[in-house]
C-alpha cells in the first residue's frame, strides 16, 4: 500500500515559530477574514478569538459582510461588520491600540474590501493564516499551506505547535472550518490528513451530527424558496456537462431571502451526474453579478475566475462581473467548454 507522509505538506516549523511569537507578544489583537465569510473563516476566527482571550489578550473581531444566520449563531455577541457597524474612515481610531492583526482564510486585497488600504497604512504587524495558492503577501508572517484543505487545518496545526489545549468549543470551531471547506468530507480535498484531524477533534468531544443539524438542517423557509427560484433558472449546456443558474434581485425581494442565504446553493446542481462544472450568477445591488464557479475536477475554474480578476481554487472560484446576464452566461459557458474539449 502506498504510504503518504501527511506531515511534509505543512508550512515550515520556522513559520509556525514566527506566528507563535507574534501571537505571544501581542496584547490587543484584531481578527478578520475575507468578505462573505464561510464556515472556514468563521470557525478559524472563533477558535483564535477563544484561545487569545483565554491567554488574557484583548480581542476584536471584524467581519467585512454580514454572516449567514447559522454562522451568526456561533458568536455570543454579534461581531461588528465593516461599513454597517464601523466605517472604513474610523478604522485607525477604533483599532488604535491593536498591536497585531490576524487575517485568516485569505491573503488577497480584493477579498478585503474597505480594509485593505488601512491594513497597508496602519504599520501594524499582520499575521496571515491561509491555504490559497494566490496571495498578495499582506502579512509580515505568512502561515500559508496551500496543501491544507481548509485554513482550519492550519489553525489546528498552530494549536498543536504552540501546545495550546483545545476546549470543546475550540475543537468545534475547527471542525466547522474543516467540514465546511471539504463539503462535509466529500470534496476531493478531503484527504487522510483532514480525516485524521477530524478524528482528533471528535476524540475531544465534537459531535459531527449535532453540528450538521445545527448548521445545515436549519434553513429558513425563505432560503428554501430562494433555492427553488435558482433551480427554476437551471440550464444545462454542452451535453449536460455545464450547469448555469442565476438569482436576480427580485428573487430576493419576492422570497424574503437575503445575501447570506445563497451560501452553498451552487452545490445543488452538482448532484446531476452529467454536470462537470457549475456557474451561479447572483445579481448585486449595484447591477453587477457575483459569479461563483464549481468543478468536479476536469475543469480548473480558478483559471476562468482569474481571467476576470477573481480567484479561488481549482474546484471552487469566484469573481464579480459586469454586463448583461445572457452575455455573461454565454461567455462563461464558452470558456468552460474550451477546457472540456
Ligand atoms: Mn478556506
Amino acid at each position: 500500500m502506498k504510504q503518504t507522509d501527511t506531515n511534509r505538506r505543512k508550512a515550515p516549523a520556522a513559520v509556525f515559530d514566527k506566528a507563535n511569537k507574534l501571537l505571544n507578544d501581542a496584547h490587543e489583537v484584531l481578527l478578520t477574514t475575507h468578505i462573505r465569510p464561510d464556515g472556514d473563516a468563521c470557525g478559524c476566527v472563533r477558535a483564535l478569538a477563544d484561545i487569545l482571550k483565554q491567554q488574557g489578550k484583548k480581542v476584536h473581531i471584524l467581519f467585512l459582510s454580514p454572516l449567514a444566520s447559522w454562522y451568526q449563531a456561533m458568536f455570543d455577541e454579534k461581531p461588528p461588520v465593516l461599513t454597517n457597524d464601523i466605517q472604513p474612515a474610523d478604522l485607525p481610531q477604533t483599532y488604535a491600540a491593536v498591536d497585531l492583526i490576524v487575517i485568516v482564510d485569505t491573503d488577497s486585497r480584493i477579498q478585503l474590501p474597505g480594509l485593505a488600504d488601512w491594513l497597508a497604512a496602519s504599520g501594524k504587524p499582520i499575521l496571515v493564516i491561509d491555504h490559497h495558492v494566490t496571495g498578495d503577501h499582506l502579512g509580515q508572517v505568512e502561515l500559508v499551506d496551500a496543501a491544507a484543505a481548509a485554513a482550519g487545518e492550519i489553525v489546528f496545526d498552530l494549536f498543536q505547535y504552540a501546545g495550546w489545549p483545545l476546549t470543546i468549543r475550540m475543537a468545534e470551531s475547527i471542525f466547522i472550518a474543516i467540514s465546511t471547506d471539504t463539503g462535509w468530507f466529500k470534496y476531493s480535498n478531503a484527504d487522510s490528513r483532514i480525516f485524521q484531524t477530524a478524528a482528533r477533534l471528535i476524540n475531544l468531544g465534537v459531535r459531527p451530527n449535532e453540528i450538521y443539524q445545527r448548521m445545515y438542517q436549519s434553513f429558513s423557509p425563505a432560503r428554501l424558496r430562494l433555492m427553488t427560484r435558482m433551480l427554476e433558472h437551471l440550464q444545462l449546456h454542452s451535453d449536460g456537462r455545464i450547469a448555469t443558474q442565476y438569482i436576480l434581485r427580485r428573487d430576493f425581494d419576492e422570497t424574503g431571502a437575503s445575501g447570506p442565504d445563497t451560501e452553498n446553493l451552487i452545490d445543488e446542481c452538482q448532484r446531476i451526474g452529467s454536470v462537470e462544472a457549475a456557474v451561479l450568477l447572483i445579481e448585486l445591488a449595484d447591477g453587477g453579478f457575483r459569479c461563483s464557479l464549481r468543478s468536479k475536477g476536469r475543469v480548473d475554474v480558478r483559471l476562468i475566475a482569474q481571467n476576470y480578476g477573481g480567484g479561488g481554487h481549482t474546484l471552487a472560484a469566484g469573481v464579480n462581473l459586469h454586463g448583461a446576464l445572457d452575455d455573461l452566461l454565454d461567455r462563461l459557458v464558452r470558456e468552460i467548454s474550451l477546457q472540456l474539449k
